[in-house]
């Protein structure tokens, strides 16, 4: 369903609409007189499958926001990787358009780029090394809708606005190297291909610092999971930043600007984005919230674990809201970026709800705080990663 709302419908139920698509924080330009969005649908027990993707939670149906179950976080294909059809999916376009690999030309300019130019896909793989990356993507407020009473603005996600993929493609570093940057360079603004929902911004870029996107690790991504990228995940080409929140990982790139200045857009905002590494965060996959269990029989909790790569040492479960923690057991790891699979046994005792805690502690003791801080709550749960708000909500009979 989707709608179209004036500028004084705007003003009276728009607002809470663009704060939902996690815009808050700007205010609306005065010339933003349509703003294309369907109501906030989220409702965990209503599966909807977007062609060639698995039943995913529908946060919203235009633009498409659909979140995974906590059960097909941890995919077959390439475990403990998320399966590509399985993959959460977050737009602001109206319109995405359909791009087939050989119809991509990237642009690359920007008052900060020596010689600007543009390559076709064919041309950048031919050109560039080809390097793949395994890592967690994770948007910025994750779980934002289960964490907090009264709910936070932006997004009503759940756990699973996050998943993990192997993605192959050519390092952004490279690909600036050979454009050329000048010494005046400040940030890299990346575009999408298609039309957002804001009349006054219909174009899609987000910034990142120079310094960010000259480290080896963004990529510029053709595959995923040693197949194609899903249209829905941002095909044929797409940005990827391992250890860092997702909002940035621009889908559909059509073109990049090296620049001295920061671009005016409302999307990328008045701020050069990153470094922003993703916090220490853990929870419980299976079995998924509500679920019910009899009592005195064992049940085995599954869960992930993930960090902006630092490393995890230990994750732990607490059945008696943190009085008690018992470690789980991990797995190896994967990949320095990727979520590591853990697991625990439980025998719950008593009828009734049970609350399950999880908290994971990294390499250097960096650990999840028990409940959300003051600056969580005023960024809307932006960064959130505290012990309760992850927590698992089960049955016993
Ligand atoms: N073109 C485009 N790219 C985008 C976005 C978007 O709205 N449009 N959203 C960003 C955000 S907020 C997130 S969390 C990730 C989601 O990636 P996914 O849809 O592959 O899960 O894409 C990022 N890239
Ligand atoms: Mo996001």
């Amino acid at each position: 369903m989707s709608r179209i709302i004036n500028r004084r419908q705007l003003l009276q139920t728009g607002l809470q609409s663009a704060a939902a698509l996690g815009v808050s924080g700007f205010t609306l330009p005065a010339m933003a007189e349509d703003i294309l969005v369907g109501p906030a649908i989220r409702d965990a027990e209503r599966l909807v499958a977007l062609p060639g993707k698995v039943p995913l939670i529908q946060v919203y149906d235009r633009p498409p926001v659909y979140e995974t179950p906590t059960p097909l976080l941890i995919g077959k294909q390439n475990y403990p990787l998320t399966d590509r059809e399985a993959y959460y999916v977050r737009w602001r376009e109206a319109l995405i358009p359909e791009i087939k690999p050989d119809e991509l030309v990237l642009e690359i300019g920007g008052d900060a780029a020596v010689n600007p130019r543009s390559f076709t896909l064919a041309e950048l793989r031919e050109t560039f090394p080809e390097t793949s990356v395994a890592a967690v993507g994770a948007c910025k407020g994750q779980a934002r809708g289960v964490v907090h009473k009264p709910v936070l603005g932006g997004v009503s996600w759940g756990k699973g606005d996050v998943s993990a993929a192997k993605w192959t493609g050519i390092p952004v570093k490279d690909v600036l190297e050979a454009v050329g940057v000048r010494d005046n360079a400040a940030q890299v603004a990346f575009k999408a291909a298609g039309i957002t929902i804001a009349a006054s911004a219909p174009e899609y870029w987000r910034v990142q610092g120079i310094d960010e996107m000259m480290r080896p690790e963004p990529l510029l991504a053709y595959g995923m999971n040693d197949g194609d990228i899903p249209l829905w995940n941002g095909a044929p080409l797409r940005l990827v930043n391992p250890g860092e929140y997702s909002p940035e990982w621009v889908k559909q790139v059509v073109r990049i600007e090296i620049r001295s200045q920061p671009i005016d857009n409302l999307w990328a905002g008045p701020k050069v984005g990153g470094p922003d590494p993703v916090r220490i965060t853990s929870f419980v996959c299976t079995p998924a919230d509500g679920t019910l269990l009899q009592v005195g029989s064992e049940t085995e909790l599954t869960g992930v674990a993930y960090d902006s790569g630092i490393g995890l040492a230990k994750v732990e479960v607490s059945l008696d809201e943190g009085a008690s923690w018992e470690p789980a057991t991990m797995e190896e790891p994967y990949g320095k970026y990727v979520w590591r699979v853990w697991h625990h046994q439980v025998t719950p005792k008593k009828k009734g709800p049970l609350r399950i805690l999880t908290r994971a502690t990294g390499v250097d003791g960096e650990t999840q705080p028990m409940a959300m801080t003051e600056a969580d709550i005023k960024s809307n749960g932006r960064r959130i990663n505290a012990v309760t708000g992850y927590a698992t909500y089960l049955e016993t009979a």
